[in-house]
């Protein structure tokens, strides 16, 4: 408006200025009377409209941050990886649509990996679907699976879309938090953050068509036992429950631990949807793939959403994803391997950033897989008179350090309902799969913090 009135000006036009004045009034005019009732949200995003991720994100997009917060890595991807896109994307054909619930070799590929991991035989077109990231999934698993009025059972602290999600599919999350025992060691352990098998019991029902479990979890690091995920099994098939397993982590788990896909134990496959992430996987978040692996009675619910959603993925991504899993495949048992070359880099990082935060007097639980480490800040004595006053300590604990210190973490009342907020908001998240040079410059934060 303003330059359109510049240029009249300049121009001497004042017919034009005019219309202007008029157009724009006529705009103010319209849009104030559709405001109140057409402009309005749909029920279904009602109370759904703040995200720890926008937010936080952008407080720490300044770039004098050193930013722990949000999950990507700053180490470089394989160069195989890299490579691999760039050879597809000089392939004409590899431009152009594919194959909607999955380009052919990424399916084939993830059949292959999938098949040696759970020991059994995965058909690459029923039991696969290819999505934009693992929230894809997740929100095509819970728009295929879950119905209005239904209940679905999510452990806290939980990845925070899957609370929307389920709200958004018109049913009800209902929460129950990992809670901690007190092994008597020195060092905490995400291992110290157990489900209570009658609590767990309690949240079953006749409305409960799902749980969602996250292992390796984010934010925690937990990684569920054998015998852990065998009492969720059993409630599982007690109720006819299904189960979303959300493994995006699944590679990144440190010595001493193991990972156990809940759908390979008895009785599990055939209501199991276990979802993964190239991001996570390759360390390429930015390529925003992901898959949902499943029986296919399950499955082609999920399929059903993704055709109507967004109907297929980046073809070239697809290709070089399918490239590297290939040729991951062919070396699984070996310390090449970038599934085993990950966390063995990462556990080094792990226990940098764990020596860190001891040192600057937080308390860090340690986590036994994923890229994040969460730490109890309650000890150090913080003024935050000029903060607000309703947010939770986690919240105005970050703000403060972002502001003061320069370092960005994330608050884990975020991964929390609100009867929850209690128990968790004394601990902030840290991301760790960061290149030495950050590192080092969270550690020039930490050593001077008492200072
Ligand atoms: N599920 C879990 C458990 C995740 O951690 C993520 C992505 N991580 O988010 C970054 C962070 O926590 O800082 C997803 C699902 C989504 O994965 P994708 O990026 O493949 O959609």
């Amino acid at each position: 408006m303003l330059v359109a009135f510049r240029a009249a000006c300049r121009f001497g036009n004042g017919a034009e200025l005019l219309k202007t004045v008029h157009y724009s009034r006529f705009l103010r005019f319209s849009t104030a009377g559709s405001m109140s009732s057409r402009h309005k949200n749909t029920k279904r995003i009602q109370g759904i409209d703040s995200n720890v991720w926008v937010e936080f994100t952008g407080l720490a997009a300044d770039p004098s941050v050193v930013n722990l917060g949000q999950g990507f890595p700053d180490i470089s991807p394989p160069s195989y990886v890299k490579e691999g896109l760039a050879q597809a994307s000089s392939v004409d054909r590899l431009n152009q649509y594919t194959r909607g619930f999955g380009h052919p070799p990424l399916v084939e590929a993830l059949s292959q990996v999938y098949g040696k991991v759970t020991g059994r035989k995965i058909d690459p077109n029923k039991d696969i679907l290819v999505t934009v990231g693992a929230y894809g999934s997740l929100f095509s698993a819970i728009q295929g699976l879950v119905d209005e009025g239904d209940e679905v059972i999510i452990i806290e602290p939980f990845y925070d879309c899957y609370d929307p999600m389920i709200r958004m599919a018109g049913a009800t999350p209902v929460h129950i938090p990992l809670r901690y025992k007190d092994s008597g060691k020195e060092t905490v352990s995400s291992a110290d953050w157990v489900l209570d098998p009658e609590e767990l019991a309690s949240k079953f029902s006749s409305k409960t068509k799902a749980i969602i479990l996250n292992t390796p979890n984010n934010p925690m690091g937990k990684i569920y036992t054998k015998e852990e995920l065998q009492v969720i099994a059993d409630l599982c098939i007690k109720h006819d429950t299904l189960c979303i397993s959300d493994e995006v982590y699944e590679w990144l788990v440190f010595s001493g631990n193991r990972h156990v896909k809940i759908a390979t134990l008895p009785g599990m496959w055939e209501r199991t949807v276990t979802i993964g992430s190239a991001g996570k996987a390759y360390s390429v978040t930015g390529w925003k793939l992901g898959w949902s692996i499943g029986p296919a009675h399950l499955i082609k619910h999920l399929q059903t959403v993704h055709q109507n959603l967004i109907y297929t993925c980046p073809t070239p991504l697809q290709e070089a994803l399918a490239q590297a899993f290939f040729k991951d495949f062919k070396r699984m048992d070996e310390p090449e391997c970038y599934f085993n070359a990950l966390p063995q880099e990462l556990e080094a990082k792990r226990d940098r950033m764990a020596r860190l935060l001891r040192e600057a007097g937080l308390k860090p639980v340690i986590p036994e897989g994923g890229y994040f480490m969460i730490a109890d800040v309650s000890t150090l004595d913080v003024d935050f008179s000029e903060m607000k006053e309703d947010e939770p300590y986690d919240y105005k604990f970050i703000r403060w350090m972002i502001k003061t210190k320069k370092l960005a973490a994330i608050p884990v009342t975020a991964f929390c309902g609100s009867e929850s907020r209690k128990q968790f908001e004394k601990y902030i998240r840290f991301c760790f799969i960061k290149r030495d040079e950050t590192l080092d410059a969270s550690e020039k934060i930490l050593k001077n913090w008492n200072k």
